[in-house]
This record gives C-alpha cells, sequence and structure tokens, in this order.
C-alpha cells in the first residue's frame, strides 16, 4: 500500500511538472529601465517553494508572466531553505514569498493567491519595496 501511494504521489508529480512545461506562460515585455527598476525590487524577494506542488506553479507562472526573476529557494530538498522557511516564516508550507524590507526585517506571505496579487501590484507600479541603498537608483 506504501508503495501504491508513492506512485500515485510520483505519477502526479510528473503531470505537474509536464503541465508546468506545456503550458508556462510567456513573459511581457516593457521597456528596459521599468524592467530594470522591477528587477531591482525582485532582488529583494525569494520564493520558497516545491517544484511540483500546483500552487507554487501558478505562483512560478505569475512570475513568468510579469517577467519578474526572482530567486526560487527549493524547501523540500534543501533541509537549510526548509529549516528557514519553518523557523522564520512560522510553518513549512508553500508557496511562501519572503519580502525584505530597507531595514532588513522580512514579512513571510503565504496563501498562492495573496502572493500572486502582491506580485501583480508589484509589476503593475502599485506596490514598491524599499529598496537597498546600494540598489537604489540614483534620481
Ligand atoms: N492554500 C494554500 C495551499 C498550499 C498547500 O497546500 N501547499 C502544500 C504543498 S502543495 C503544503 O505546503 N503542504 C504542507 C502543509 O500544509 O503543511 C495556497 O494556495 O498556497
Amino acid at each position: 500500500m506504501k508503495y501504491f501511494w508513492k506512485t500515485v504521489r510520483f505519477v502526479l508529480a510528473q503531470i505537474i511538472l509536464l503541465a508546468d512545461f506545456c503550458y508556462r506562460p510567456k513573459a511581457v515585455k516593457r521597456k528596459a529601465e521599468k524592467q530594470a527598476d522591477l528587477d531591482e525590487q525582485c532582488q529583494q524577494l525569494a520564493l520558497y517553494q516545491y517544484k511540483a506542488c500546483p500552487f507554487c506553479v501558478k505562483v512560478r507562472w505569475a512570475m513568468r508572466r510579469n517577467n519578474m526573476k526572482v530567486e526560487l529557494r527549493d524547501a523540500k530538498n534543501n533541509a537549510e531553505n526548509a529549516y528557514e522557511l519553518e523557523n522564520q516564516g512560522g510553518k513549512l508550507k508553500v508557496p511562501c514569498l519572503k519580502i525584505t524590507q530597507l531595514d532588513g526585517s522580512s514579512q513571510w506571505m503565504y496563501e498562492s493567491k495573496d502572493i500572486i496579487a502582491y506580485l501583480q501590484n508589484l509589476a503593475d507600479g502599485a506596490t514598491r519595496i524599499e529598496l537597498e541603498p546600494s540598489l537604489a537608483k540614483a534620481s
């Protein structure tokens, strides 16, 4: 019975990975200056995730669609990431977006819907992350 569920989980994971590959959206194109600004803000983000988690796939698609280069941290195979997520974020659940603010404090956002809404606002310019002084653009 143990092997049955293991096999089911394995097959499901392969289906999710295949769907991820086949249906991932195209990245939006924006002006170089806007893209550079967004890229800088995305450096303040990290997504804790599992490769074959459907909720994580949804979030990765939102990132891809909005052309957001966010660091992905595998919380399944990387014990350090899993430890950090559980101890600093509060629970070992994915997806979780870590947002690091200017003062070094971090917010840990769980729930794929909330993460996608937040990313969309960031891509649209409705929300901004305060950047590290070294990253902030001289204007
Ligand atoms: N409602 C959540 C569901 C996330 C979820 O169930 N994630 C699973 C992996 S696919 C998980 O981390 N489970 C571990 C747990 O719930 O402790 C969302 O939309 O983000």
